[in-house]
Formats: structure tokens, C-alpha cells, sequence
């Protein structure tokens, strides 16, 4: 009952999430209060339902969400391309001097405002790289912080130029939502985090638990395909922020906590004591993150995607922030190309030719953008693993420039 309840409630929350309605419009005004009103009605009767058993997700009910998630999300997608004049979004950000960067509300190592109050992560290196290829200068980014529900629609209304906010690329995400991935910036898995006192040392172990989740994520999707495959069985609390979810771990609200799993890392050394708190070893999905931008603008689709790729070939050559002045004097035909010095340089991109040269000596290359942010150098000490080069064992590759 509370199970059928909730996912009414997540459906109608997510309807008027998605709706994309101007409120200026009368038949828009009426399907937000009847939404409205839903929303209420369902929170009330949630309320009143006696505490649930741990029960397992139906077919039925898990198919039911996905198919209004799919139409819901296909609405927005139409609403939103017509509103939005095709392309423009260089020349746009060139006029307003700044690009308006999605980020997330908090991730350490990924985006996160520091003591000061200033970003820092490898997602918002990211949005500065692309400040860099396209107005010369990596400061000029104005960090827009949006959580998990948020984020597609701020993208899609022009809210924000670019989306770098730990957000994985799906076949539903890119071909139902009017957005485009641009590669990925960083390999993960969805993992689970248990306290050590819970005595659980593997995924396997988990029937009947309960578990902390993030609603509008994939992490929810993926939670009950893991537990319904099984046949194990487990409570869903869902929260809406990151913050909530991981204070609802720690106040003890669920048994589990799961998320992507470098995110996972991150929240554990945030515990008062970190070493009560375990990280499963299990990855039970793929969640390639990486930027997206809205679709039907080729232009700063490819900006986005070279920028990605300039970091990486820039690791690949040895050419770093302190190196890539020196390599102006280079012979190497890919250094060269790398900088702009030769070859296709910044014409079919509508950029300058030493916006890669740019990027590189304001952000660095892949290597130190990663070491920085979330590897050795950084408290989270990830490795490169899966995210290293290719002639590293790693997956991470660029196709050529020429
Ligand atoms: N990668 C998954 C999960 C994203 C997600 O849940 N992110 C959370 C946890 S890592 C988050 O960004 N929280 C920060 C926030 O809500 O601002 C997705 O794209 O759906």
C-alpha cells in the first residue's frame, strides 16, 4: 500500500517537476494546481499509511513508473524544443561574457564550494576549461547549483549553457530529454556504504534493509532492478537533495546508503568517524558522468566535446599548465596540432586558435585536473583505474586531431 503510494506520489511530484508550464498560461495554471493538489493529497494519505513491511518492488509497479517517467520526460523534451531557438549558445556566451555552468548543490572532488566559497571540483574545472576555450579566461563562470531534479530542465529552458554535474549518460537521457552528452569525464559505478556495526561485508547480504536514495537518479532505477533480480527485498527512503540523504544515513533513518560510488568515498570521509562506515565492493551499474549541452546546437556541442578531448590529448602528449608554453617551440606534429599551431586549429569550432593552448595552460590537462580534484592529491585519493588512459589499462581515449 505505502509502496503504491509513494510511487503515485514520485509520479505526480515528478509531473509537476517536468511539466514545464508557464504559469502566465490558464490551462497551464490549472494542470500545476491539480498537480499541486495531487502531491498534497498523496503526502497526506502517506502519512496515515501504518509503517510499512520491507517489501520487495513489483513488476508491475517499477514498469508502471518507468513508462510515466518515459512520457512525462518526452513532454518536457517537446515543450522545451519549441520554446528554444536552435544554436547560439557561443555567440550568446561570448555576448554575456560568462558561461552559466549547471553544477551540483555539493559533491566533494566533483563540485563543491570550499571554505571561501569559491567551486572547486573536477566538474567545475570542467566548466572552467570550456570558459577558457571560449572567452580566454577560466574565471569567467557563474556556477549555477542544481540538484538531481532540476538539472535537465535548467539545461533545457537555457537556464544553463552547459551541465557538468556528476550526471550519467543513458540512452533514455540522450534521445528522450532534447539534451546531448559530450563525453565522459569520469568512469563510475553505482555502489552501497553500510555502517561496520550493520556487520554486512557484501551487496548479497542486503535483504531486507532499508536504504537511503536520491530521487530523480539512476541510483533509484538501477536499486530496485538489483534487489528485484534477486528477489531480495528492501525499503526505498527517498530524499530529493544529496545533503538530506546523507544526513538521513547518518540520523540512522536507513540501513544503506547508495550512490555513485566515488560520491560514496566522498560522504564517508565527511562521517564523524569514517572508519565505522564501509564501502561495499560490489558496482552494480555503469554511470559514465559527463557534460551534456541541449541539442540543436552542433557548434557548442563539438566546443564541448574538443574541450574533453584537449585535456586528454594533452595528458597523452606530456603537455601540461607548466609545459605548454615550452611546447610552442615543439616539432611534434600532435603537439603542435594539440595547441593549435598547425592543422585544423580553432576555425570549425568559431574559436580562436589558441583556445586549446587555453584550456591547457589555465586548466591543465586530464591528469592534473583529476590528481587536483579527486586523486592523490586531493582528500579523496581516487585512483585513476577504469579513467586512466587507454596505454594505461584505463578506457579513457580521444579520437584525433586533425
Ligand atoms: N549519476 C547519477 C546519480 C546522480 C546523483 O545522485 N547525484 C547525487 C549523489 S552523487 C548528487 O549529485 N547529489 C548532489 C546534489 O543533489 O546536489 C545520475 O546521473 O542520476
Amino acid at each position: 500500500m505505502k509502496q503504491t503510494l509513494k510511487l503515485s506520489l514520485a509520479i505526480t511530484t515528478l509531473a509537476l517537476l517536468l511539466s514545464g508550464c508557464d504559469s502566465n498560461n490558464a490551462q497551464d495554471k490549472e494542470l500545476i494546481k491539480s498537480l499541486e493538489a495531487k502531491v498534497q493529497a498523496l503526502e497526506k494519505q502517506l502519512e496515515q499509511a501504518e509503517q510499512p513491511e520491507a517489501t520487495a518492488t513489483t513488476d508491475t509497479d517499477t514498469k508502471a513508473l518507468e513508462d510515466k517517467i518515459l512520457s512525462l520526460e518526452k513532454q518536457l523534451a517537446a515543450n522545451k524544443a519549441s520554446a528554444e531557438q536552435p544554436g547560439g549558445t557561443l555567440e550568446k556566451v561570448k555576448k554575456q561574457g560568462y558561461i552559466q555552468c549547471g553544477v551540483s548543490t555539493g559533491l566533494p572532488g566533483f563540485s563543491n564550494p570550499n571554505e571561501n566559497g569559491e567551486w572547486e571540483g573536477l566538474d567545475v574545472e570542467f566548466c572552467q576549461a570550456v570558459a577558457a576555450a571560449t572567452i580566454g579566461d577560466k574565471t569567467k563562470v557563474k556556477y549555477i547549483p542544481l540538484t538531481t531534479k532540476e538539472r535537465f530542465t535548467a539545461l533545457q529552458s537555457g537556464e544553463v549553457d552547459l551541465l557538468v554535474r556528476n550526471t550519467t549518460w543513458t540512452l533514455h537521457r540522450d534521445t528522450a530529454l532534447g539534451v546531448n552528452f559530450a563525453g565522459v569525464n569520469y568512469y563510475d559505478g553505482q555502489g552501497f556504504m553500510v555502517n561496520k556495526s550493520l556487520g554486512v561485508s557484501s551487496a548479497t547480504e542486503l535483504d531486507g534493509k532499508s536504504v537511503c536514495v536520491q530521487s530523480g537518479t539512476t541510483t533509484e532505477l538501477n536499486l530496485a532492478d538489483y534487489f528485484k533480480f534477486r528477489e531480495m527485498k528492501y525499503t526505498p527512503v527517498v530524499f530529493d537533495t544529496e545533503e538530506k540523504t546523507v544526513g538521513g544515513f547518518k540520523e540512522g533513518r536507513c540501513d544503506v546508503m547508495t550512490t555513485d560510488q566515488s560520491a560514496l568515498y566522498a560522504h564517508r570521509l565527511g562521517m564523524e568517524e569514517p572508519d565505522s562506515v564501509v564501502v561495499l565492493p560490489e558496482l552494480i551499474s555503469k554511470e559514465p558522468l559527463g557534460p551534456a549541452v541541449r541539442k540543436d546546437d552542433d557548434q557548442w556541442f563539438n566546443i564541448v566535446k574538443w574541450t574533453l578531448y584537449t585535456m586528454l590529448h594533452a595528458e597523452d602528449l606530456g603537455v601540461s599548465s607548466i609545459s605548454v608554453d615550452d611546447m610552442k617551440n615543439s616539432n611534434d606534429p600532435d603537439i603542435r596540432r594539440l595547441i593549435g599551431l598547425d592543422g585544423p586549429k580553432g576555425k570549425g569550432l568559431g574559436l580562436n586558435d589558441d583556445w586549446s593552448f587555453q584550456v591547457i595552460k589555465q586548466v591543465g590537462n586530464y591528469s592534473e585536473s583529476f590528481e587536483r580534484t579527486i586523486g592523490m592529491s586531493s582528500p579523496l585519493k581516487v585512483r585513476r583505474d577504469v579513467n586512466a588512459l587507454w596505454r594505461d589499462g584505463g578506457i579513457q581515449y580521444a579520437p584525433p586531431i586533425r
